[in-house]
């Protein structure tokens, strides 16, 4: 036997081990159980498939009024008392402005090669506008952008995850559309002042998070609830801004610096309750078509909004004696702008949800949920995390992805995906880490089994931290953060192990054990391994016939 023949049937013997799937990580003790959808893959991600983690400027700087840094909405919003649990805010957060370089050993320690943040705009433009550039807000991301580079860490940066400057939110915000020309300048300048050194660029985080949580139910800063009107304005003046950045870059640095420019978009995904019923499975359409397709729609398909946005939203505007659609249009010229105004597509997915119909609600006063017209809900025997809305479905970020795929046609990375659990001392975070492996399983299907191009993932999140209106009540981070101590030490949980190994095997390898595999747990098993050694014996005799 020569070193050929060898080589594969030794692989033969490794085969039916490598590719066993293997017991779910979650079982649903329910009638959506499906042991076969959820068994384990073992697999690899392709070559040079992005592996980073993530967090945002208000969550984790501190240093709120440091250095000539400006008030942020998420400042005044804390502040204020009221609006976030116990009374939190991001007056310290992790203190990552002063810690940043402990951070990055963090990432250097977990075999991490990418690391998305995001830069706080009225850190560098105080009052929101180039009149004053803040050079320490500058200098602070460059000595970040610096240390990671240092440590072979590349930066994905996010323009925008929610801390406006407070003197453009006094003169309306999002709302207001001189809102687009600000941002066109503050993306310029971070071009400008770090794009050599920054192949990713996000330009918005969440745009449906800032536009209902913020605008609509007024539950995250700016504290607006005019759900119905204002939101959809908002939106129209955010998909302006990344279409404006986008060009911006596309025309005067990409050449130069040579970087992509998306944005970032999240949504649960929305499963039809009952498969098989078309009413299901158009209101959970529907339903992805008012979360994603508002945003994506536009960047990504034909620069305008979905017709089930346009129809819907404006046959019930008319109903409740709106004298026009309460969905803003799009002009031809400005569609031709919006259309394809991105090199990837951002997702940030978390749960899933069960999608029906709901009957016609044409009444008064307008909301978004009447515009949509669907109803959603879980699964109660769903494992829940820390937070309330997260329930752990690692199916659902597969389906999701395909369902993006077929959409939209763009590559995609993960740019967040992660768990929380409640304000405890919790170093073995066991939820954490079945989730991470369920979910990044289900990605790695996407990739192997459905052919999607996911080209990256990142985990939410590296530390815990300011997690919003709750304040620090939930924990995401795959580092504890003591927030009672001044220090703000960092102490690594187990997830960080189970994540490190993730990437340095750049996904799922199964040990290999001299004992034979006989025992399958899943329906699908056997027919993956009948299919190997079927290959395997064709390899063998294939490599026959060649050496002969
Ligand atoms: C994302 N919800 O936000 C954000 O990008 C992060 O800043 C955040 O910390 C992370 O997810 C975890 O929550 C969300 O209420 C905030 O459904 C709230 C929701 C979803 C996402």
């Amino acid at each position: 036997m020569d070193l050929l023949q060898m080589t594969l049937v030794f692989s033969c013997l490794l085969i039916p081990v490598i590719g066993l799937d293997e017991e779910p990580e979650f079982v649903y003790p329910d009638r959506f159980n499906d042991p076969e959808r959820d068994a384990f893959l073992y697999g690899t991600f392709p070559e040079g498939f992005i592996w980073s983690s993530a967090t945002s400027s208000y969550q984790i700087e501190g240093a709120w009024n440091e250095d000539g840094k400006g008030e942020s909405i998420w400042d005044r919003f804390s502040q204020e008392g009221g609006n976030v649990e116990n009374n939190d805010t991001g007056d310290v957060a992790c203190d990552s402005y002063h810690k940043y370089k402990e951070d990055v050993a963090l990432m250097k320690a977990m075999g991490l090669k990418y690391y998305r943040f995001s830069i706080s705009w009225p850190r560098v433009l105080p009052d929101g506008t180039l009149n004053n550039v803040n050079e320490a807000g500058i200098a602070y991301y460059n000595n970040l952008i610096d240390e990671l580079r240092l440590n072979d860490i590349t930066p994905m940066v996010t323009l925008y995850h929610w801390d406006l400057p407070q003197a453009l939110q006094d003169v309306g915000g999002w709302a207001n559309e001189t809102i687009i020309d600000h941002y066109n300048d503050y993306a310029e300048l971070c071009y400008q002042r770090f794009g050599s050194r920054v192949p990713f660029w996000i330009t918005f985080n969440e745009p449906w998070i800032v536009t209902l949580l913020g605008h609509g139910v007024g539950y995250f800063a700016p504290g607006i609830s005019e759900d119905g009107t204002t939101i959809y304005v908002v939106a129209h003046n955010i998909i302006k801004s990344h279409a404006r950045a986008w060009h911006t870059y596309n025309d005067t640095y990409r050449q130069l610096q040579n970087g992509q420019v998306g944005i970032t978009m999240n949504s649960d995904h929305v499963e039809p309750y009952d498969s098989t019923n078309q009413d299901h499975i158009d209101a959970a359409d529907r339903c992805l078509q008012f979360h994603f397709g508002w945003w994506a729609n536009p960047i990504f398909k034909n620069g305008d909004y979905p017709e089930v946005m346009k129809t819907s939203i404006a046959s019930k505007s008319a109903a409740q004696g709106f004298t026009k659609s309460r969905l803003p249009e799009f002009t031809e010229e400005e569609k031709e702008y919006n259309r394809g105004t991105a090199d990837f597509f951002g997702l940030n997915q978390y749960t899933t949800l069960y999608a029906n119909n709901t009957p016609d609600d044409e009444s008064n006063p307008p909301g978004y949920l009447k515009d949509r017209n669907v109803l959603t809900f879980v699964d109660e025997d769903w494992e829940t995390a820390g937070s309330s809305w997260l329930k752990i479905v690692p199916w659902g970020i597969r389906n999701i992805l395909k369902w993006i795929d077929s959409q939209y046609h763009v590559p995609i990375y993960v740019t967040e995906n992660g768990v929380s659990t409640h304000d405890v001392y919790e170093l073995d975070d066991v939820i954490r880490q079945k989730y991470y492996r369920a979910y990044i399983n289900e990605v790695l299907k996407a990739i192997k089994l459905d052919g999607v191009d996911v080209r990256g993932y990142t985990a939410w999140s590296l530390l815990d931290n300011f997690e919003w209106a709750s304040g620090y009540s939930e924990r995401f981070g795959m580092h504890y953060v003591d927030f009672n101590d001044p220090e703000r030490p960092r102490t690594a949980k187990e997830s960080v192990n189970v994540y490190s190994k993730i990437i340095a095997d750049n996904g799922f390898i199964k040990e290999v054990s001299t004992t034979p595999a006989t025992q399958y747990t899943t329906a699908s098993a056997p027919s993956i391994n009948i299919l190997s050694h079927i290959t395997c014996i064709c390899f063998c005799i294939l490599s026959n016939v060649w050496t002969q």
